[in-house]
């Protein structure tokens, strides 16, 4: 942790949508009246049938409920679309980067959008697709992904999207979860110069799915796929013959608005419920503000829509805005280290959005690959994921942003459909590695683990839960409310559980510690394994660390930690033990290292998430039991790890 503060500059905090003291009395406004706050907010919408109802919530156990807005009606299509016509008809809604950087670059705009989302609406209806009817989507990070979404909220269908690197296997899990009348795919999806075949995959998902499952197939690259008459239909083709104009249906507020299954700390993937009115306001609202996001900026934000980021922060949020939202098709590293940046450079990027887990990795392989790019069109960056260590924050601070671009570290979930901390870019002097305050309506709170006693000094430490509800929450797992209650309401009463741990500073600032689950305990002292992770990844020679506790005879946890080198640096007795000095001298002797393994590659999610479970797995010398490692990106890692185990025996 570091003591230093970064205040954003007179000219950013002048020119900003909020600055500190509207912060200030917006924040108290939205606590103390959540009432007239979120009805006033509200009309940032279009609405069908103006909300009476605002709010209406229950966080108790066995009859939790959550409703905003619940007598309001509104399309999400025509929030993010229709109604932009008249002023911004023309005006690029989306840019679409390719996986080649040879191949051309697409700008579609606002009227384009509208056409395009209307075809693959009405190719929908013409599949039988109804209201409440569920669509999987399997697609790349095409446009098509974004008009299948669209599409879907045009006519009422629930969008249940499924990344393109999942399996068959996942996917198949996924249509059947949700009992879905269509799955739209592409044939290939080109990544890093490689190609997944999405249609042999989808193919193989269907095998295991009900017969009358339809499979909608978009044209990426091309190439010749199988076909089965009767079940697959060409999108391109239908979409020529389809007509240029669709109604947008009148939703609920409450109505779901899409699916999106996420994995918990154990057991099957649970499927998020995200409704219409809610969700849509606080995604547009979160996108405008702790972006900063002017009419006329380009902003990017590079997940995939196969997570919740790419949902609310390059389709909905950007679009209900009218903003100007980046769509990238390839990979951080791809066909070199500096590809993000000539994406910046090229379309003239002013706000750029981002996991740590990329800064590190670029980080790793030196700053030529930055400098050689003119990111001047940058004014801001964020970060999402996973807590960002400070040295990675200062790269990015003083490598990527030139130190004039406030970072925000949004701490967010699946679950809560938007920010819920961060640092506001205009507003708040951001300290590295601080998610630092909550947004508007969000009322964090600090429990005692143990007693799950709310406590309320400075500075503390302990559980993440929120204490009332915001417009952007999730509603319930897709077909089982009680697995709903029982995961996010049972643990502490009357709060919605986090599975985060957090500090809260002295100057009531939050730091996001990890997820309690990787909470250790060493000798009776409670630590955060993204502590040591930070330590370990400080060091001039590791590139990324993974830390995890194992049984110890005498401290209870031990230790273990993961440690990936820089680029070329050899594995010696002698930085074993410049490390474990390293961590003693960074955090104290209490942190010091027990194990360290050199870890070629670390076993990671295709969100990039590191698998703490099968790391705590194979430290506890219980490797029999990894569970479920096909949604890794690269399984292979996990063999190398277990063959060279550090506590064998
Ligand atoms: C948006 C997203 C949620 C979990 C969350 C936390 C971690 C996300 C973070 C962060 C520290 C941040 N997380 N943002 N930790 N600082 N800024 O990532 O959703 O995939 O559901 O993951 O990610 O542990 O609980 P999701």
């Amino acid at each position: 942790m570091s003591d230093k503060t970064y205040a954003p500059s007179a000219e950013f905090a002048a020119n900003a949508n909020v600055d500190a003291a509207k912060y200030d009395a917006m924040y108290a406004a939205s606590i103390n009246d959540p009432e007239a706050f979120w009805a006033e907010q509200a009309d940032r919408l279009q609405w069908m049938k103006k909300p009476t109802q605002i709010k209406n919530v229950d966080f108790t156990l066995g009859q939790v409920k959550i409703e905003w807005f619940s007598d309001g009606a509104l399309n999400v299509a025509a929030n993010c679309i229709d109604r932009h016509l008249e002023t911004r008809g023309t005006q690029t809604a989306i840019i679409f980067e390719p996986d080649d950087p040879k191949e051309q670059a697409q700008s579609i705009s606002y009227n384009d959008l509208h056409r395009r989302v209307c075809r693959m609406a009405n190719v929908l209806e013409s599949l039988g697709v109804r209201k409440g009817d569920r669509v999987i989507i399997y697609l790349p990070m095409i446009p098509e992904a974004a008009y299948a979404m669209l599409a879907c909220a045009r006519i009422g269908a629930i969008h249940s999207i499924v990344f393109a690197g999942f399996s068959p296997d996942a996917l198949a899990a996924r249509i059947n979860g949700c009992d879905a009348k269509v799955v739209i795919t592409a044939d290939h999806a080109p990544r890093g110069g490689r190609k997944t075949p999405l249609k042999s995959n989808a193919d193989k998902a269907l095998l295991h799915c009900k017969d009358d499952v339809k499979c909608l197939v978009v044209k990426r690259t091309g190439e010749q796929t199988t076909w089965v008459d009767g079940r697959d239909f060409d999108y391109n083709e239908m979409a020529l013959e389809a007509d240029d104009y669709c109604r947008p249906v009148e939703m609920n507020a409450e109505d779901p608005l899409f699916i999106l299954y996420t994995s918990g700390s154990t057991g099957q993937p649970k499927g998020v419920v995200h409704t219409t009115g809610g969700y849509l306001l606080y995604a547009s609202l979160t996108h405008e503000v702790s972006f900063d996001y002017h009419d006329g900026d380009v902003y990017w934000c590079t997940a995939d829509v196969g997570w919740v980021t790419g949902h609310s922060y390059i389709v909905y949020g950007p679009l209900a805005n009218g903003a100007t939202t980046l769509m990238f098709e390839g990979v951080p590293t791809y066909p070199d280290a500096s590809r993000f940046w000539q994406v910046c450079e090229k379309h003239k990027v002013n706000q750029f959005y981002t996991a740590p887990t990329a800064i590190r990795a670029l980080m790793g392989q030196g700053n030529e690959f930055v400098e050689k790019c003119d990111l001047s069109s940058l004014k801001l960056l964020g970060t999402v994921g996973e807590p960002i260590n400070p040295e990675a924050w200062n790269w990015y601070n003083d490598v990527v942003g030139k130190g004039k671009c406030p970072i925000v570290d949004t701490w967010w979930q699946t679950e809560t459909g938007g920010h819920l901390l961060t640092p506001l870019p205009g507003a708040h002097a951001t300290k590295p590695g601080a998610a630092m305050k909550p947004f508007f309506g969000v009322k964090p709170v600090v429990l005692d683990p143990q007693s799950g006693e709310e406590i309320h000094a400075n500075p503390t430490e302990g559980v993440l839960a929120i204490a009332d509800s915001w417009p952007g929450q999730m509603r319930t797992v897709w077909g089982d409310h009680e697995r709903f209650e029982k995961t996010y309401f049972a643990d502490y009463k009357g709060y919605y559980f986090s599975g985060d741990g957090c500090r809260r500073d002295a100057d009531g600032d939050y730091w996001i510690t990890g997820r309690v689950d990787d909470v250790i305990n060493v000798s009776g002292h409670r630590m955060g394994t993204a502590e040591v992770e930070s330590a370990l990844v400080a060091h001039e020679k590791v590139a990324e660390a993974a830390v995890v506790g194992y049984p110890h005879d005498i401290k209870g946890q031990g230790i273990y930690c993961y440690v990936t080198l820089m680029n070329g640096v050899e594995p010696t007795d002698e930085l074993y033990k410049e490390l474990r000095a390293w961590v003693r001298t960074e955090i104290g002797p209490i942190a010091s290292p027990d194990l360290i393994q050199w870890a070629p590659g670390l076993p990671k999610t295709r969100s990039g998430k590191i698998m703490r479970r099968i790391l705590r797995k194979i430290a506890e010398n219980d490797y029999g039991s990894l569970g479920d490692t096909s949604t890794l990106a690269d399984p292979s890692v996990v063999d190398d790890l277990i063959e060279n185990r550090m506590n064998k025996g």
